[in-house]
């Protein structure tokens, strides 16, 4: 599916051959594209942002499937920069839908005058570091040109869609599309027979909502999830006026958590309690809304062993005695990762829609899905016929944005290049040989907006010292880099995200490399670690 606004872009329409010139340039205008905008701005630089779709806020900007919503609590998602923002936004939901979502990144974009500083549908298509005047060239597919001493890539950490290379897939007759590109006006599936490929936590939203009004739903799965009721509901004017005024204590909260989120861990170990205030606590949390009830539970029900273990039963059992069919029961259990080595889906109603007369969940596990047919999805067992399929199989992850870009370094060498055996920076920020290019999409951990906003101050920070210490050139040391690959590897390997096979080690992409795409560290000890770095006047960057 395209673009779902084809328009003329509208900022920096410039005269055929000319080069537009920045001090910096922002690809991306979505959570860190616009705040990046914001910051920059703020310091006096001419910047320009260039985004592929027709309007702001990126993920929530093409992600307009049936269902999509944040599973962060909406005002702990929001920008915490600026004061009067915060107590003019009202979020009316706690948990805030797509529609809304993007409209508030709409009032952002508004309110601080960012939409001049952008040019939509605007394609960039390569990046060249220019080693005689320490400047990017930036391509654009309309052929359009610009040049900068600063590129930032806010690409997004879950921008490229991943199909499947299913065979057949053009041979099909009916519509279909990858939720990440859900077309604007929407695609008709009332009274259609629809196939949904994926459940995680797109699919899960998804199949939930649009099981509403399908003649019939075929889920293809294969692998189950943990998944937990989201428990979403309006915020009402009290709630509203209590939220407003707790925003300090609310971003102090998330600032002191491992995930940004405004979640607490028990200090106690499941294992240290009785089995009867253990399950107390977990009866307990799972009453609550949101993530809490794993990020306010016993801290070693989120790492590896035995705590993990025996919460992973506890929510296989309320799994099982909400489904009707214990055949379907046992398919929808996850028996094959750890709880939470995934990442978790929020759900409201998904695990009901197997109860009705008209979903069939099918195990593409143990029948894979050999190929699309004309007139729907065969599996090595039987062919299943469709009028719609959608696609929910999840992102070409952090480097996969990064990789659809020739971004070209020093000595010509391209990042894809670089990065084949998984990326190769320093905080997930630099890259030795690109100098001037900070991949911020690449360094977020958690609650994204929360480790967004210090992360795009710090890149703004280490920016302003740059060019006021005359400085033309920034990059990672390769030992600063080699020295953060060998701790994201060797510290990654004991976390619980690395543990199974999903995007958050590329291992959902087929010939990915198998690393952990983002720190292993906590959002506190990140920030820690990113101040000291600065403090110590960028120590592990050569700056010249
Ligand atoms: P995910 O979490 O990567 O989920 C993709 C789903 O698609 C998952 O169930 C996959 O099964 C399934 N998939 C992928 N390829 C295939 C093939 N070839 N056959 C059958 N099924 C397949 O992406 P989401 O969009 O749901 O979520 C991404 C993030 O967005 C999420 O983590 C939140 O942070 C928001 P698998 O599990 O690999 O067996």
């Amino acid at each position: 599916m395209g673009n779902p606004e084809q328009q003329t872009p509208t900022a920096g329409a410039s005269p055929a051959g000319e080069v537009e010139q920045f001090d910096a340039i922002v690809i991306g205008a979505g959570v860190t594209g616009l705040y990046s905008l914001y910051r920059l701005h703020e310091l006096g630089l001419s910047v320009r942002a260039f985004e592929d779709g027709g309007g702001v806020g990126g993920t929530w900007y093409w992600n307009r499937y049936p269902g999509c919503r944040f599973d962060s609590e909406s005002y702990t998602y929001g920008y915490s920069f600026s004061e009067e923002l915060l107590q003019e936004w009202d979020w009316k939901e706690y948990y805030s839908g797509q529609p809304e979502n993007e409209r508030y990144l709409n009032y952002v974009a508004d309110k601080f005058d960012l939409r001049r500083h952008i040019r939509f549908n605007s394609r960039v298509v390569s990046a060249v570091f220019d080693e005689e005047d320490d400047r990017w060239q930036v391509n654009l597919q309309d052929g359009h040109r610009a040049s900068a001493q600063f590129l930032i890539t806010s690409v997004g950490i879950l921008s490229a869609g991943y199909i499947p290379d299913f065979e057949g897939i053009d041979s099909f007759q009916g519509p279909w599309c990858h939720t990440g590109r859900w077309p604007k006006d929407g695609m008709d599936l009332a009274g259609k027979r629809v196939g949904v490929i994926g459940t995680g936590a797109t699919g899960v939203q998804l199949i939930t909502e649009i099981a509403k009004e399908v003649s019939h739903l075929t889920v293809f799965q294969r692998t189950a999830n943990y998944c937990a009721p989201l428990r979403n509901g309006p915020i009402d004017d009290e709630a509203q006026r209590k939220i407003k005024a707790s925003y300090p204590e609310i971003f102090k909260m998330c600032n002191e958590s491992a995930g940004s989120f405004m979640h607490k861990f028990d200090p106690r170990s499941a294992m240290d309690v009785s089995p009867e205030e253990r399950l107390e606590q977990y009866e307990r949390l799972w009453k609550e809304p949101g993530f809490k009830k794993w990020l306010s539970n016993f801290y070693d029900v989120m790492m590896p062993g035995e705590a993990n273990e025996d919460y992973a039963k506890f929510v296989r059992e309320k799994i099982r005695q909400r489904v009707n069919d214990p055949v379907v029961a046992e398919m929808l259990v996850p028996k094959d990762h750890m709880f939470g080595s995934k990442r978790l889906p929020c759900e409201s109603g998904y695990y009901e829609v197997f109860n009705q007369d008209n979903v069939l969940l099918v195990d593409v596990r143990q029948a894979p899905i050999e190929r699309i047919t004309p007139r729907g999805i065969k599996t090595s067992d039987a062919e299943y016929e469709l009028d719609v399929i959608i696609f929910a199989t999840g992102y070409d992850a952090v480097t996969g944005a990064l990789n659809k870009i020739e971004i070209r370094g020093q000595g010509g060498q391209t990042l894809k290049e670089k990065f084949a055996g998984g990326p190769r920076t320093y905080m997930g920020i630099s890259s030795a040989g690109f100098p001037n290019l900070f991949t911020i999409n690449a360094a977020s951990v958690g609650n994204f907006v929360r480790a967004a906003e210090p992360l795009v101050e710090w890149v703004s920070e280490c920016i302003r010292y740059v060019r006021e210490n005359e400085f033309t050139r920034i990059s990672a040391t390769p030992e600063a880099e080699d020295a953060w690959v060998k701790h994201v590897n060797e510290d990654g390997a004991k976390i619980l995200r690395t543990q199974a096979n999903s995007w958050f080690v590329g291992a959902n992409i087929p010939g990915k490399a198998r690393v952990l795409l983002t720190s292993p560290d906590t959002a506190p000890v990140m920030r820690a670690k990113r101040a000291e770095v600065a403090a110590n006047g960028y120590e592990g960057f050569l700056l010249e």
